[in-house]
């Protein structure tokens, strides 16, 4: 029964091109984000960031999910609603990312592990119970000569499965992200074969606990050249490879994929996504001509991006209160150019960003 709302909630978040926003950076990785603009790594500065971000209007037209960080559960418009209110009004579900971050893999110092499962069962409670429908939890592997290991793969897998059970239980959608870091030397061969093997082991620990995986979304890397790599990959060698190493690891039983950015332009996310959507028949019909290698994928290809959505915004914001308007004409045009490209006609136009170097990409 549970498991049917989470399947007709995974639908509604989806449809008509909508993809998620993530917004739910730790107050880490927030602070960090605003010192490098000059911002005052306050908590009124993330209450005003996040306020500025919910109330651009007509975002529900491209956005059917946030993922919100705790904090922000309980924060309001200044002087105004709840948070939680607008995005009720506005038809926009909302999630948690409940993992608590990465910390140092026993006896592996270079290697990371999430943590955050000791009491996820009570704060899941408590989320569902403040309206949450899902839940998102990240981890990261990075890749270097000799990493990862399989410790590190295997226990990442293992902690993303119970992560995924727990929620399901509490009837909450996971969106389970195992993430390959970009950053590196590596050429985009091994990112596709650490991405593959890190996805098998995801999938064989997701079944071991039984997650039913009708009533998941997967948030994953798309398959990159490390950011230092000498050998940069065109368009199409990304999208090609990436949907390889989907269909050898992701079940078809999987609804959607909502791809992250991981430090791409907003540009650049946007046209690797559009491109991957031209190969599947179902945007058979679009404008564009050069289509070639069309199969019908069995999963729909989106975005939850978090820096491709907020990195241009938060340029022009830059914590000046008279930027607003301007930083969210930024979100609006970022949502509406993913939306296209979910639908395979996206097309950089002239005076867009092309590209712009983001500063505020890196992060562990
Ligand atoms: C990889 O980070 C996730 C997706 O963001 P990008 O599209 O920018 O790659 C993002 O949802 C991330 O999990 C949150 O920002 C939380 O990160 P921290 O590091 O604060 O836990």
């Amino acid at each position: 029964m549970l498991i049917n709302k989470m399947r007709t909630l995974i639908k509604v978040m989806f449809a008509d091109g909508k993809g998620i926003l993530a917004m739910d950076e730790s107050n880490s990785t927030c602070n960090e984000r605003f010192i490098e603009l000059g911002i005052p790594a306050t908590e009124e500065n993330r209450r005003a960031w996040r306020e500025l971000i919910l109330t651009t209007p007509n975002l529900h037209q491209g956005i059917g999910g946030v993922i919100l960080f705790d904090e922000t559960v309980y924060q309001q418009q200044h002087h105004g609603a709840a948070f939680l209110q607008i995005l009720r009004e506005n038809n926009i579900l909302f999630g948690i990312k409940v993992d608590k971050g990465l910390q140092s893999l026993a006896l592996h110092p270079s290697e990371k592990v999430t943590s955050g499962l000791d009491g996820l069962r009570a704060r899941l409670n408590t989320y569902a119970g403040l309206g949450a429908v899902f839940t998102k939890w990240r981890a990261a592997i990075s890749i270097t000569e000799s990493l990862p290991t399989l410790a590190c793969i295997e226990t990442n897998a293992d902690a993303l499965a119970r992560f995924a059970a727990l929620s399901q239980e509490a009837g909450l959608v996971p969106v389970v992200e195992p993430e390959v870091m970009m950053s590196g030397t590596h050429n985009i061969e091994r990112c596709q074969q650490v991405t593959t093997q890190f996805l098998l082991s995801v999938f064989r620990h997701l079944n071991q606990q039984e997650v039913v995986l009708e009533a998941i979304i997967l948030k994953p890397n798309m398959i990159l050249p490390g950011a230092d790599c000498s050998m940069q990959a065109d368009t199409d060698i990304i999208a090609n490879k990436t949907i390889a190493c989907l269909l050898e690891t992701v079940p078809a039983a999987v609804p959607v994929i909502a791809f992250l950015s991981g430090g791409q332009s907003g540009d650049l996310a946007s046209t690797r996504l559009n491109a991957m959507n031209l190969k599947d028949n179902r945007h058979a019909n679009t404008p564009d001509g050069s289509i070639n290698q069309q199969q019908t994928l069995p999963w729909q290809l989106a975005f939850s991006f978090s820096r491709a959505i907020q990195i241009p915004a938060i340029q022009v914001w830059s914590g000046v209160p008279e930027r607003k308007k301007a930083a969210q004409d930024a979100i609006y045009r970022r949502v509406c150019d993913n939306q296209r490209a979910r639908r395979g006609v996206y097309h950089q136009l002239p005076e867009s960003p092309v590209g712009r170097a983001v500063t505020a990409t890196q992060k562990q």
